[in-house]
This record gives C-alpha cells, structure tokens and sequence, in this order.
C-alpha cells in the first residue's frame, strides 16, 4: 500500500513536471508554478507549505555540516540550486520520513547525489537550519534515471563513522565535544513505550539463540516471549531511572532504547532508582550484582554499558525539548532531580569494561532499525574522559 502511494505520487509529480515544462517552453519566462519554489525562496519563505525543486547536494548531519559520501542513515538529505553547491547556508534540509526512506534515502540510494527532485511539505526549521518537514511527496525531476548500481553495504565498523557521523566532532574535547556530539544524535525519533518491548527483543538478542534476550544484570537467557510483570518474567528496565527528571514512559528519553535493557522483574525493582556507585551485598538472582540503600553496582561485564549508556543520556538530553537536561553528577541519592552518579566510578567503569561486540552489535541496530541515532560512546568510548575528566 505505502509503495503504490508512493508510485502514485512519483507519476502525479513526474506528470505535474512535465506539464510545467511544457508551458515554460510556450511562454519564455514564464515563472513555474506559483506552489513551485527555487531552494533559495524556500530558504526566504520559511512558515507555509510548497514544493521546492532542487538538486541533491547530501546530508546534512549538523546545523552546518552536510556529507557528500558515507551517508550516515536514510533519515535527511540537503538540496540546492546548484548541484555544485557546497556552502549550507545556500541549502534546504529535507526531512526523509519514514514511507520515503526506501526511495530517497542517501544512504541506500547514494546514486540520488547531483540529481533533481520535487520535494512537498511543509517549510519548517530542520537541524536548526532552514528546512522542509515532514514531507508529503517526493519526486526525481527530469530525466534523471533510476539507480543502476546495487546500494552500497552500510558500514558496520564502529571506525567507518568517523569521517561521516562522526566528522564534525572530530578534534573537539569538554564542552564543544558534548555540544556538537548532541548536535550529531539528536535526530533520533523514539518508538511508543509499548514497542519498546519487541524493540529490545531485537537489539538485546542472546546471540547463541534466536529465541531468547540476554537479561542485563542477572545475564540470564531468557525466553523472548516471557515478558510481563511476573515473578521470572523480565520487563523493561530505565538504566537512566526514570525518576532522575520524571520523565517517564512517554516518547523522548523514556522509550530511548539507547538505555532501556531487558531485565528481571524482582531485579529491576531491587534495583529500583538508585545511583551507580561500587559496593554492597549481593543481589539475590542476579550474581556479581551488588547493592546498598543508595547505590546499584552491576556486574563486571555490563559495566561499561552501564556507564555508556549514562553519558549518552547526558548528551542526547539537554532540556531542549521539553524534557529535563540530564546530568551526571559525583553523588548518588540523586533521587528526582535530573542527575546521575557518581561520575567517577562510572568513568572507570567505562574504561574497565571497554565496548564488546554485543554492545556494537546493540548499538547498530538501534541505529540501523530504530532510531537513526548512535551512542557515541560505544564508538568513542574515550570521548567521555575527553568530556568529563
Ligand atoms: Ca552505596
Ligand atoms: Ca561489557
Ligand atoms: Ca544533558
């Protein structure tokens, strides 16, 4: 269904094209269709809806960096005048959403750079940067041809994106870091809490049996379909509590499986929305998992998830959009307020229990299946002395 309406908007579109020519050609300088906007006037005429002709010139990946091979994701593509252009203040960032991604997107579509396209919709800021989103249709222009090569493999080398995702954070520490790695990851869309559940069937895999997840502080393998609230059963664990800035379970950082984990039912609660720090008893169900009245330490082997996981939620989450800015502090008891500690441990966890391929593995799903958006810190893991040492 979705691919015919599509297929229809592609022949309506091409059909509209063609007929604009026709009448160019009768009337010499005649304008276009009045909807019909350049990229320089859809640059000047933000607010309103229209469809705006352009050339494809790449993807933009921050307010003012647009990548012209490597594409990172499907998820946005830059148009302008000239198939030239490279100055991004001469350009339109065009949202992809999802039913447009198959046909439109850079990176399963690289071939798309240089050609023309018709893109509706409504003309809104995109990447703080002037935009178009939330597209209504999409066509190429002309007699541009349909991609002949294959669709290049994605990369899937944490490495490979450096010089695309990755490449206007290069060379940054402390703040410019963490401020431009929000930039890069915070173009993410969150599933709806209830997705969440197949979601992590998939990205939490036990990789030695297709039928189970591995439960993340007892390290269980556990049936896939024996999630709930039950005694035994596992359910989704916040490893940002929740708590820490209310959040929630509603879209934002209360479904952002970057830090939502498979888990035991009694464990979750034991766990309850404690900091993270070193000591206490061992947590019945779960060995090598320790607790006291104000603090969680996880098991040796998901350490360094743990700590990666919190210092994504501290970047991704910055209070801009409606939501508390995620912190990390040196305390725990943290409670309600929007903080997460202690920054100390969590950094020698982070070198202690370095990034192992499940954890790549993890956050290449996330990013190639669910939300377009990468934990920097599993790629990076250094990044978070760069930032917070
Ligand atoms: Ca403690
Ligand atoms: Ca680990
Ligand atoms: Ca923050």
């Amino acid at each position: 269904m979705q691919a015919n309406r599509v297929n229809r908007w592609r022949s309506l579109a091409a059909l509209v094209g063609v007929v604009t020519a026709v009448v160019a050609l009768q009337v010499p300088g005649a304008a276009v269709a009045a909807d019909q906007l350049t990229v320089a006037e859809a640059i000047a005429r933000q607010g309103g809806t229209g469809t705006v002709r352009g050339h494809v010139v790449g993807q933009p990946t921050a307010t003012t960096t647009v990548v012209r091979s490597g594409f990172p994701s499907d998820y946005a593509l830059a148009l302008a005048d000239s198939a030239a252009e490279t100055d991004p203040s001469e350009m339109l960032y065009v949202q992809i959403t999802a039913s447009f991604r198959a046909e439109f997107g850079l990176r399963t579509n690289p071939d798309l750079l240089g050609t023309r396209l018709d893109v509706t919709g409504p003309l809104r800021s995109y990447f703080a940067h002037p935009g178009l989103t939330s597209p209504t249709a999409f066509s190429p222009v002309g007699d541009t041809e349909p991609p002949t090569e294959p669709p290049t493999e994605p990369p899937t080398d944490p490495g490979d994106y450096d010089e695309t995702y990755y490449r206007s954070a290069l060379g940054l520490t402390g703040d410019a870091l963490k401020d431009e790695l929000h930039e890069i990851i915070s173009t993410n869309a969150t599933l709806s809490y209830s997705q969440v559940w197949d979601a992590l069937k998939k990205t939490d895999e036990d990789p030695a049996n297709s039928a189970n997840v591995i439960l993340f502080y007892s390290g269980r393998s556990q049936s896939k379909n024996s999630n709930g609230g039950g005694v035994g059963q596992w359910n989704r664990e916040h490893v940002w509590a929740k708590s820490h800035g209310d959040f929630g379970t509603a879209t934002g950082p209360g479904t952002d499986i970057h830090h939502l984990r498979p888990t035991d039912v009694q464990v979750n609660s034991a766990r309850g929305n404690k900091d993270f720090d070193n000591g206490g008893s061992p947590v019945p169900g779960a060995p090598g998992n320790l607790t006291d009245h104000d603090s969680w330490e996880p098991r040796d082997d998901v350490k360094g998830d743990v700590a990666r996981m919190i210092f994504y939620m501290a970047v991704r989450y910055e209070g801009g959009d409606g939501f508390a800015d995620l912190e990390l502090n040196d305390a725990v008891s943290n409670g309600s307020r929007p903080y997460m500690g202690r920054t100390s441990v969590l950094l020698d966890w982070n070198a202690e229990d370095p990034p192992d391929a499940f954890e790549q593995r993890r956050n290449q799903v996330v990013y190639d299946d669910f939300q377009g958006n990468r934990n920097p810190f599993i790629d990076h893991p250094e990044w978070a002395d760069a930032i917070w040492n």
